[in-house]
């Protein structure tokens, strides 16, 4: 396949990333999440480029975006590819939606290169993968994979919505929760294209790499609960302020995970109410995410600021709560799909690099109904999770080149 044809391609998918992160629930920034307003949009504008590409589209219950290309025959497998269409607060353009838009590219280029595919192809675009609206990750995937739990529909917003009062306004109905799309037999396996993150790829000269694994993740809320009062008239000898406990909680967190390496903890939002400058605060609540390679380290590490929260919280008078919103296992990927995706890397680009994903994805669910497979993508700095995240047209012709090769590969390994 021309280099040229790839380039321009690869110049297509920058053009419509860049068009698609206008697409946002807030002016001046990207950000789109669970079932929003912009949400809907997304999945209207990139429905129209997989119906472009020859796919046959549809939306789930869940608000995943599913197109299709038809297999040879009725009883043809399918291989699925795809990532998120939903974002962090002021994100970037390209995680997730570089690989939703991607494998559209690569579809329409396999095509143009006689690759007549023995396999059916579903791409995903998946409604809710970062957790933000709900704090916890995977709704939309877990969904497609017949994985939503009855507990995360009881999940409730910052507003107090629960995400099944969520699902029936975004279906205009309640439905029972959503069955597996696929028996695991149907499948082939999944290919999810994404940014590395991370700085690795950029440190040692490659525009690609694999995933072998993907790190679990715990997410919960944390709260300390003491008594507001007049911040004019309340000694600080006899106040109990719950924001006050939380800082505190904070710089423990930051402080534990830092004598624990590779351990990661975050405190990413924090409330305060009444939220008043003249108001002690009587109530904070605080979202905690914790990472680690080892699920047995970090259900540990978990424990460990449970406890050093409700010491916290004794010596100060308050009360102190964790709810787990969130606990996925980490992730082995594939060893036959990674080892198949890596022989395209090396083809391309001479050699592969192994990066271990501190990052959840989608293929963390996705592992339960197939094999999965992870081509990560150079992106400048390491930085993402921002609005200056960036990946080369360049870097994106190159897992262009991959994917098709991928697809070529997989489809001369197929059994007629
Ligand atoms: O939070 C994560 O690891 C991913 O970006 N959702
Ligand atoms: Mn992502
Ligand atoms: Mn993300």
């Amino acid at each position: 396949m021309p280099r040229s044809t790839l380039a321009q391609a690869a110049k297509d998918v920058a053009r419509r990333l860049e068009q698609l992160a206008r697409v946002s629930d807030e002016r001046g920034a990207t950000t789109r999440t669970f079932l929003s307003p912009a949400m809907r949009r997304a999945n209207a504008l990139v429905g129209g480029w997989m119906r472009g590409a020859g796919l046959s589209v549809r939306e789930d219950a869940a608000g995943n975006l599913i197109g299709r290309l038809p297999g040879p025959s009725r009883g043809s497998k399918t291989l699925l590819m795809g990532s998120h269409l939903d974002t962090v607060r002021d994100a970037g353009r390209f995680d997730g939606a570089l690989g939703v838009l991607l494998p559209i590219a690569a579809l329409g280029a396999a095509r143009d290169r006689g690759l007549r595919l023995p396999f059916a192809v579903e791409v995903l675009g998946f409604s809710e993968e970062e957790g933000v609206r709900f704090s916890s990750a995977y709704l939309g995937s877990r969904a497609y994979a017949g994985r939503l739990r009855k507990s995360d529909l009881g999940l409730r917003d910052p507003d107090g919505v629960c995400v099944a009062q969520a699902l029936s306004e975004h279906n205009g109905r309640s439905r029972p929760l959503p069955k597996p799309a696929h028996a695991r037999g149907e499948l082939l396996g999944y290919l999810e294209v994404h940014i590395e993150q991370g700085p690795v790829l950029e440190s040692r000269g490659l525009a690609a790499g694999v995933v072998p694994a993907i790190a679990g993740q715990t997410r919960a809320r944390v709260s300390f609960t003491g008594r507001a009062g007049h911040a004019g008239t309340t000694p600080m000898s006899l106040r109990r302020d719950a924001l006050a406990g939380a800082a505190e909680f904070i710089l423990e967190v930051e402080a534990f995970a830092g004598r624990r390496p590779p351990l990661v903890a975050t405190v990413g939002r924090v409330s305060a109410h009444p939220g008043a400058a003249n108001v002690i605060a009587g109530a904070a609540e605080l979202t905690l995410d914790v990472r680690h390679p080892s699920d047995k380290a970090r259900r540990a590490a978990f424990a460990g600021l449970r406890r050093a929260g409700r010491t916290i919280a004794g010596r100060r008078g308050l009360v102190f709560a964790a709810t787990v919103t969130q606990d996925d296992g980490a992730v082995l990927c594939s060893r036959e799909l990674t080892a198949l995706l890596e022989r395209s890397v090396r083809a391309r680009q001479g050699r592969s690099l192994r990066i271990p994903s501190g990052a959840g994805h989608d293929a963390v669910v996705l592992a339960s109904l197939a094999p999965v497979a992870m081509l990560f993508v150079r992106c400048r700095g390491g930085l993402s999770h921002h609005p200056d995240e960036f990946v080369s047209t360049g870097d994106i012709a190159v897992a262009l080149e991959v994917v098709v090769d991928f697809l070529a590969r997989l489809a001369s390994e197929h059994p007629r």
